[in-house]
């Protein structure tokens, strides 16, 4: 009887051992530093750190009938917050979420061209509801390893902006972004341009990236930590991507898009933020 309870015991432990190496291995993140979080199967995201502070929100010049990016109002980010160092590549989709880029195609617009294909190519054909279960899924994995009061979710559309207006690089716009100009029309891997100030790459051009807010008209009131609505019909999109023009890619151009739609132009950056 003792002894095929030790036999049992030790099954026990050889089953918790087997779990725990496939899983992510997890450090207790501490505001202020960059960290890399492990998908699982050495799937490495990088997460940057970004420091809080104020800017100046929207665009002066005004494409507002197209872009609605206007007024310019002032915005306060009370807390800094960590966004992914590059676009979720399609390795690190497949790997966390099982799908590839061909099968996300047959889901969405069948018609549509597939725009590249390879590990470090960033994933699209995603919408934005499974961008969520992406990032609600590592909240799941990562339970117990969070800062308190923040959560892997995508960017508010402050905070994206934010981080391309503040801490930008002068650089040509063919050194940083692939956009209609210089992409050939596909989607290339991430990493290949200069990153910004806070070594983040392809915020602008490559793909578009999902934000987590509804679209609302701005107000020219300033404001702490905008979410954005609580209901809406679109969601937004922010920076361009190999498919659009230059001005696509400006800090504040703002695009919209409906919640279960994916397309070739939109992917997905991580982030990981205070929940207000
Ligand atoms: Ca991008």
């Amino acid at each position: 009887m003792i002894r095929r309870l030790s036999l049992g015991l030790v099954s026990f432990f050889m089953l918790l051992s087997c779990a725990s190496s496939s899983k992510s291995t997890s450090v207790k993140k501490s505001e202020g530093e960059s960290f890399s979080v492990n998908l699982g199967d050495n799937n490495i995201v990088e997460m940057v750190w970004v420091p809080k502070g104020n800017f100046e929100m929207g665009s002066h010049e005004g494409d507002a009938v197209k872009h609605k990016d206007t007024p310019v109002h002032t915005v306060k980010i009370s807390k800094g917050f960590w966004l992914s160092k590059y676009e979720i590549t399609q390795k690190q989709w497949l790997w966390f979420m099982k799908t590839t880029v061909e099968e996300q195609q047959k889901k969405q617009y069948k018609k549509w061209t597939i725009r590249g294909v390879g590990d470090s190519i960033p994933m699209y054909f995603i919408s934005w509801e499974e961008s969520i279960g992406f990032c609600n899924k590592l909240n799941e994995i990562e339970k117990g390893n969070l800062p308190e009061g923040y959560k892997y979710s995508l960017p508010t559309e402050a905070q994206w902006e934010y981080t391309c207006k503040t801490f930008a690089k002068n650089k040509p716009l063919d050194a940083i972004a692939w956009y209609r100009n210089n992409s050939d029309k596909k989607v290339h891997p991430i990493g290949r341009k200069h990153p910004n100030r806070l070594g983040i790459y392809d915020l602008r051009g490559n793909l578009s990236e999902w934000c987590y807010d509804w679209f609302e008209e701005y107000s020219k009131e300033g404001v702490k930590d905008p979410v954005g609505p609580p209901k809406g019909e679109k969601k937004i999109v922010r920076g361009g991507s190999w498919f659009g023009p230059a001005l696509n890619t400006k800090a504040t151009t703002r695009f919209q898009d409906p919640p279960k739609n994916g397309y070739s132009s939109i992917g997905l950056r991580l982030a990981l933020r205070p929940i207000h």
